[in-house]
């Protein structure tokens, strides 16, 4: 674009530029010259040359990454590894005004507890949505697990649309993982509390505090997640760890981890031992199975109760109707992770040095036949280990997550403590090849490796620590995530990526092109409900409307004015600008941020966005368009006068800084017709090609052409202030002509270029 620009300034500018001749061909050193100096190995090389991604080149995997406490959902490619976007979800983001324009406010507001508002979350689990257990590319989910609450991005926009409060937890960990069809999606407790919002004292820990996992509905039609219609199970507090929800074979049920199943409250300033030493005293916990089917229909059979308005299946229900069971796994489990055929389920314990695989089969017959070794203390029925496990492996120390590859029974264990990935065989248990990490392996990720299809290919391991890998930055580390070979027999580590944002637990990476994001919105749209806004605003239907004590601003941005240029009101009055985006063209967004009122907004083409203040002080507020727009863009500004409550205007007209003679007006007129005949011959070009077959070039003249009406109502302008002799006006409106010529032929040369760049066809 930056390239575009300047052949449209030096083209109006009469200019040739030499290319070539400075271009040194001599000066290119060698593969080897390169290698030598930069001290590569061929390893390297090759390594390079599997993620290297020559510049306009995309990736083959997109893969969306929790931001851990940031908040945020990190976007980037696979195999090139480059960032491509943060998500702003429950944390605020000024560069997507996320957190500053009315429309993301009342988002983030969703995300309200009690009355306050929390600005953070910590995001642990991505999920896209899925039809018959493949990724649909339609919606991401994600969980907060400080504060229970589940987010859902739109991935026609990459953009937050909805957050819900879990009515119950205080604490979760379990989320956000989907049923095969996106029924529902899976949300887990963690640390045991009170589901009232009562101080309960911690002597009642058994009796009150409780786990729990909460099946949230998803509407697909409204992409929104319905909370009148999801359901909670309580749980024992026996802190809920990771989920998986069945597919396949075990379609209708869902898997959940738990640790601390001895129920140990520490307190070491009670004199007790620590939390860490109660937790860890037993062999084992629990692996809680439950139907979320046959649950579903007693919801809509009515026979489940609401509580603070959300359905709520107490334990003793959950066990009557058959819905609820326990199975020992080992000690302190992490990782919970089902197959894609539904068959098998992988469980890791991070005190333990084995995976171990539990046959649903097994599972299933067991429940079948009432076979169960005892009952827990809440009463739910315990089947046996022996009853339930296929085999155990010995992986490593410390496994924590587990992910399938596409070829069968092959799958990829995380090992924290010994840091590194075991490739192992599940159906005949055995372990066929380790690598190692740097450092402290947490999840990771195969392609669509969540899937009923795993695609393999890459792993990227997302690590805890960092340790040496990158130029020091101060004490507090990037994040390292490792993409890893899988394809061949022998894993192959290929690239570190830093991560500037943390601390990221889990990704999912999906087929970049079951992606079909817009480039634009709809005209007039609000991005977060996804309805016409009623706010927007046509280009010449600018307005300024007061109704009670509320200014209202319709406004509109287009290459290189704000309209309006200036607003007046008064001291105490609310303000309530709306701006909406004229452009159709492919990335030109415009910004707006405006001078100590804590105001950023971006606005991508077709958008429109709202911001209400209140202003409370006189004086002059400067705004302007925070993106580069265009090459006028720094003019791209206005003033917000907020005058002092009954102030009287002293109107003695504007003083020029300069004024304008006729000489001034006819040169000007003359690089407005050397202009125009530039225009004529893009014109005339892009008209003899197939442009129509072009979407983007289609958006590109269309902007053209707004921008050339623009241009003749400025010329007209100029014509009848020069008939009258008022060379200053006449110069002044000459010069706007020239700016909007300006403009298009900026956009002119841009089709043009694509046209040249994606082989168009000459017309007759
Ligand atoms: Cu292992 Cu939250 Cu899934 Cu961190 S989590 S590692
Ligand atoms: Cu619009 Cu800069």
């Amino acid at each position: 674009m930056k390239f575009t620009r300047m052949r449209t300034l030096s083209a109006l500018a009469g200019l040739t530029v030499g290319l070539g001749a400075a271009s040194g061909v001599a000066a290119q050193a060698s593969l080897q010259d390169v290698m030598k100096a930069r001290g590569l190995t061929q390893k390297d090389l090759l390594a390079a040359a599997k993620t290297y991604t020559p510049t306009g080149g995309r990736d083959e995997y997109i893969a969306f990454s929790s931001g851990g406490q940031s908040g945020q959902v990190i976007v980037y490619g696979i195999p090139s590894m480059r960032i491509l976007k943060y998500i702003g979800v429950f944390t605020p983001e000024p560069w997507q005004g996320y957190g500053f324009d009315d429309e993301s406010k009342a988002v983030l507001a969703q995300g309200r507890i009690n009355g306050k508002d929390i600005t953070f979350g910590d995001t642990h689990h991505p999920a896209f949505s899925e039809t018959k257990g493949e990724y649909n590319g339609r919606y991401l989910f994600i969980n907060d697990k400080a504060n229970p609450r589940l987010a859902v991005i739109d991935l026609h926009d990459f953009e937050t649309k909805q957050i819900v409060v879990n009515p119950f937890f205080k604490s979760e960990h379990g989320g956000a993982f989907v049923t095969p069809n996106t029924e529902y999606v899976m949300e887990a407790a963690q640390y045991a509390a009170p589901f009232g919002d009562d101080f309960v004292p911690l002597e009642e820990f058994n009796d009150d505090y409780r786990g729990g996992v909460t099946y949230w509905k998803f509407d697909d039609k409204k992409g929104k997640l319905d909370p009148s219609q999801s359901f909670t199970f309580e749980l024992p507090p026996y802190s809920q760890d990771l989920s998986d929800a069945g597919k396949g074979a075990s379609e209708g049920w869902g898997f959940t981890n738990s640790f601390c199943s001895e129920r140990y409250v520490g307190g070491i300033e009670r004199g007790r031992p620590p939390f860490e030493a109660g937790c860890s005293q037993k062999d084992t916990d629990f692996l809680h199975i439950t139907n979320w089917k046959k649950a579903a229909e007693l919801v809509k059979a009515g026979k489940v109760k609401k509580v603070k308005g959300s359905y709520l299946i107490p334990m003793e229900q959950a066990v009557a109707e058959g819905l609820l069971y326990l199975v020992p796994e080992p000690k302190s489990p992490h990782g919970v992770d089902v197959n894609p055929a539904g068959t098998h389920i992988i469980v890791s314990g991070k005190l333990d040095s084995h995976a171990w695989v539990y046959s649903w089969e097994k599972i299933q017959k067991a429940i079948a036949e009432g076979n169960f070794e005892s009952k827990d203390p809440y009463g739910i029925p315990i089947i046996s280990m022996k009853n339930a496990l296929h085999t155990q492996v010995q992986v490593g120390l410390g496994p924590l997550h587990t992910q399938y590859d596409a070829k069968e029974c092959v799958v990829y264990t995380s090992i924290y403590v010994d840091s590194m990935v075991t490739k192992w065989d599940y159906c005949e248990g055995k372990v066929l090849d380790q690598l190692h990490i740097h450092y402290n392996i947490g999840h990771l990720v195969a392609m669509e490796g969540d899937s009923v299809t795993p695609d393999g290919k890459y792993l990227v391991s997302l690590n805890k620590l960092a340790i040496d890998r990158f130029n020091p930055v101060g004490p507090l580390h990037p994040q390292n995530h490792q993409l890893i070979d899988i394809s061949g027999d022998k894993m192959q580590l290929l690239y570190d990526m830093p991560l500037p944002l943390g601390e990221p637990h889990y990704v999912v990476a999906i087929k970049a092109d079951k992606l079909k994001p817009v480039v634009r919105y709809k005209s007039g749209w609000n991005s977060r409900t996804d309805e016409r806004s009623p706010y927007r605003t046509r280009a010449g239907r600018e307005k300024v409307v007061r109704e009670g004590d509320t200014v209202h601003v319709y406004g509109t941005l287009i290459r290189s004015h704000i309209t309006p240029e200036i607003i007046e009101v008064e001291e105490g009055e609310t303000v309530s600008l709306h701006f909406t985006n004229l452009e159709r063209a492919e990335d030109e967004t415009h910004g707006f941020a405006l001078y100590n009122q804590n105001i950023q907004l971006s606005v991508e083409p077709g958008k429109t966005v709202s911001a209400t203040f209140k202003a409370d002080k006189a004086g002059v507020y400067p705004y302007y368009c925070t993106e580069f727009c265009s090459a006028l863009h720094l003019e791209m500004q206005g003033y917000l006068l907020v005058k002092p409550k009954g102030y009287q205007t002293k109107a003695t007209g504007m003083s020029e800084g300069q004024t304008y003679t006729k000489a001034d007006y006819e040169k000007q007129v003359k690089t407005n017709v050397d202009t125009q005949a530039v225009i004529d011959s893009v014109v005339a070009y892009i008209t003899s090609h197939n442009y129509k077959d072009f979407p983007e070039v289609v958006a590109l003249v269309e902007d053209a052409t707004d921008q050339l009406g623009f241009a003749a109502e400025a010329k007209k302008k100029a014509d009848d202030f020069a008939a009258k002799d008022d060379f200053q006006n006449a110069t002044l409106w000459a010069g706007q002509h020239w700016q909007y010529q300006v403009k298009t032929a900026d956009l002119g040369l841009r089709a043009k270029t694509f046209l040249e760049e994606h082989g168009a066809k000459k017309v007759k």
